[in-house]
């Protein structure tokens, strides 16, 4: 198969999305495609050079004739200006709205010789397509893709439903490099001052309040009731003070590391016993293979495409969305049966290994790319 140019464009900062559309590039790269990533700065896990991998900054210039800076038409212009540049095959854009809307504008540019992939990942769909005031763009962005992605069957399902596009949707799930994310040996339990004896939750997220953190540390106050354990909070966002204020009230801050933003999450995931994802809404949740892949047990709600990673009770648990009664019980139930914890980090391992590696999914977005460039262009 001839090799491609492939356009990237994603979010740079913090989050799966843009972990995603990075990790991808940078397997494709290796796999001899070349890459153009652009965005509005370098994405944060592209931190060093990459064979075969560009970076493109698109700029949103402040021009005082524009009361809001406008981000969208300075990278639609971009994108085009790199697709005729590199003669470009694809542009894959990592979000219905804005990027899909940039890379369809892009393509009118360079009078429809670029192919526009464009995967979905979540709340463009759960939230904003909930939103009269953004819907049609979304259907429009959709439609107008020439191939269309979501990262799990649940946000497929609720695009049809909620978007109701004339357009087909396949899922190609989300992927995590166990080079990156494997259990290590590390002395940072100690480093942290965590008793030996005390087991280890951990939650990982941008702090959104999708998120539900406050669930997450009303659930661990009552397992503190039958287990000792420390709850460590990783990362940063809107509801930092909030849930930073319950903890307090709730007497149990001694008992909260709130880490914010880490780089190591590796060695985090190594000394971590179990680890929660009791979202409201969440289309996949990497953090949730990243911690299986480093063998620690996931809980999380029965919500989304949780459930198409977490298998209940059998590589973790799957709880109801806000019990947490039900919460507590089952996390007490993994942290104080050594035999449980084993047989699901196994599982977790397991569940990686066969679903969700790199080499299963990237293959996946080349056959789909391959196939968009075969089809004759109806979408003008
Ligand atoms: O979860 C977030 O708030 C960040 C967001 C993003 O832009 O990275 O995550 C979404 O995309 C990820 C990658 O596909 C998914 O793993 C997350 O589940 C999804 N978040 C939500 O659906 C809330």
């Amino acid at each position: 198969m001839r090799k491609l140019k492939i356009g990237i464009v994603c979010y740079p900062t913090v989050g799966g999305s843009g972990i995603v559309a990075t990790e991808l590039g940078k397997s494709l790269a290796e796999k001899g495609h070349e890459i153009h990533f652009i965005s509005s700065s370098v994405p944060f896990r592209l931190n060093k050079r990459v064979p075969n991998v560009y970076f493109h900054q698109s700029e949103a210039d402040q021009y005082s004739v524009f009361q809001y800076p406008p981000y969208t038409l300075p990278l639609a212009s971009k994108i085009a200006e790199i697709a005729k540049l590199e003669n470009l095959d694809i542009i894959h854009t990592h979000y219905a709205v804005p990027h899909a809307v940039c890379g369809i504008l892009a393509k009118q540019m360079t009078h429809n010789q670029l192919k526009v992939v464009t995967t979905l990942h979540g709340t463009d769909i759960t939230i904003l397509g909930q939103d009269s005031s953004w819907a049609e763009v979304i259907k429009f962005a959709i439609e107008k893709s020439d191939a269309v992605t979501a990262v799990s069957n649940s946000l497929k399902h609720e695009t049809m439903e909620v978007i109701h596009p004339d357009q087909q949707i396949e899922t190609i799930y989300n992927f995590v490099n166990p080079t990156h994310f494997s259990r290590i040996n590390t002395d940072l339990k100690n480093e942290l001052g965590i008793e030996p004896h005390e087991k280890v939750i951990l939650h990982v997220s941008n702090f959104r309040k999708v998120k539900q953190i406050d669930d997450i540390v009303h659930a661990f106050a009552l397992t503190l009731q039958s287990v000792q354990a420390k709850l460590l909070l990783v990362g940063d966002g809107p509801e930092w003070s909030a849930v930073h204020k319950l903890a307090v009230d709730l007497g149990i801050q001694d008992q909260i590391l709130m880490l914010g933003k880490q780089e190591n999450l590796q060695e985090i995931y190594s000394i971590s016993d179990a680890f929660l994802l009791l979202s409201s809404k969440e289309s996949f949740g990497v953090v949730l293979l990243e911690a299986m892949a480093c063998g620690v047990p996931c809980i999380g709600t029965n919500i989304g495409g949780i459930p198409e990673v977490i298998r209940d009770n059998e590589n973790g648990f799957i709880v109801p969305n806000q019990d947490i009664e039900y919460t507590s019980a089952r996390l007490v139930e993994l942290l104080t049966n050594d035999q449980l914890q084993e047989r699901f980090s196994k599982q977790a391992l397991l569940t990686v290994q066969e679903h969700f590696l790199p080499e299963n999914i990237i293959c996946q977005y080349e056959d789909l790319y391959y196939r968009v460039l075969d089809q004759v262009e109806e979408k003008v």
